[in-house]
């Protein structure tokens, strides 16, 4: 465990901006943390359960194979949760992080489009898992890089309808509620092989991230050393994600600076000096810790998003 005087070291915010205001190469690993202020669930922990199932469980590809009509509601749930939710502070703080350090890349796992929705520069943006609003055949090469429809189809509908009853759950995440059962040809069928299954374009347990995206991260990250990396609202769980800030790391150059609503005495113990921890929300802490480089963070209108 980091003694008192080093946890304050690690934690303090002045210390931070000294380094970060020397800081050209900033890298940051982001995770569903930082959309919860979003209103977005996060996949572990409370807000981890969807109906009575795991979301870890829900995306795999062999949950889509034993059930697609539920990982299909699933996937139109969050759709829908997604486009309602609107771009937190901390988004908007790394979008203009972007535009004031061009050598800022965010690695992002999520697929919610707030990055994007953000404005935040797409030279400057690696969407680690994909995206909902993509999506693909099973099987052959066709893609649909952007789609909001919402429902996505009829058998979908009970995924985008608003709350009856707010005093009750939605009646779709109250597992007593029986759901009623999806055929697979009542689900989006590919237009190109028009015989399979059109399924969301994320990246699931076991299945390749975009190798291209890899290649550009591994060059990003072998060019220069790189000052910091911000670790921010990440369990660090899921690799390779979790492996960028210490691949990263040119020993005492780089800071690694953790940014999560909960910090463990574990993660505590395995910083280093010259790391920084900051416990809290995000949506709060980042802007504040960005401040002397982006100012005021303007939360600004949002773009018109195009494919
Ligand atoms: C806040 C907050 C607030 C809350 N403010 N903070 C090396 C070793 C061992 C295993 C592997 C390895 N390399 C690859 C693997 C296998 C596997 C893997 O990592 N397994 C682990 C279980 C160990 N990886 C893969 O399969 C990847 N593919 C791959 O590597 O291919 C090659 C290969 C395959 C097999 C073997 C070897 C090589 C693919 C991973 C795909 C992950 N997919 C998902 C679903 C995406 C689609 C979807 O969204 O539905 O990605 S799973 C899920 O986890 C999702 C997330 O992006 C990802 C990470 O979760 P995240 O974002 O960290 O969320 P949480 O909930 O875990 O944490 C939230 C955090 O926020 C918490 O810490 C809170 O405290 C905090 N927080 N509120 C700040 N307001
Ligand atoms: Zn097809």
């Amino acid at each position: 465990m980091a003694s008192s005087a080093s946890r304050a070291a690690l934690s303090s915010i002045p210390l931070f901006h000294e380094k970060l205001l020397k800081s050209n190469r900033i890298l940051a690993v982001c995770g569903a943390g930082l959309s919860a202020a979003s209103g977005l669930p996060t996949f572990r922990g409370a807000g981890g359960l969807w109906r009575n199932h795991n979301a870890v469980d829900l995306a795999t590809p062999e949950a889509f194979d034993a059930d697609p009509g539920l990982v299909w509601l699933f996937y139109a749930y969050r759709r829908h949760m997604a486009l309602t939710a609107k771009p937190n502070p901390a988004h908007y703080a790394l979008a203009e992080l972007a535009r004031k350090r061009p050598g800022f890349k965010c690695l992002s796992q999520n697929v919610d489009n707030l990055h994007v929705r953000a404005n935040h520069p797409s030279d400057q943006l690696s969407l680690l898992h994909g995206s909902l609003f993509t999506l693909k055949c099973t099987t052959c090469s066709w893609k649909d890089l952007y789609n909001i429809a919402d429902p996505l189809c009829p058998a979908l509908a009970p995924a985008a309808e608003s709350n009856p009853d707010p005093t009750k759950p939605l009646p779709l995440l109250d597992p007593a509620q029986p759901l009623a059962e999806i055929k697979e040809s009542e689900l989006p069928h590919c237009p190109d092989c028009k015989t399979e299954l059109q399924r969301p374009g994320v990246v699931w347990f076991g299945e390749m991230l975009d190798e291209d995206m890899l290649d550009d991260i591994e060059e990003w990250i072998e060019k220069e050393p790189v000052d910091m990396v911000l670790v921010v609202g990440t369990s660090s769980a899921v690799y390779p994600a979790a492996g960028y800030a210490e691949r990263a790391r040119t020993k005492g150059r780089t800071s690694v600076v953790t940014v999560n609503l909960e910090i463990t005495e574990e993660d505590w113990g395995r910083m280093r000096k010259g790391d920084f921890g900051f416990e809290g929300d995000a949506s709060l802490l980042l802007p504040e810790l960005l401040r002397p480089v982006i100012g005021e963070v303007k939360g600004e209108e949002e773009e018109e998003v195009e494919g």
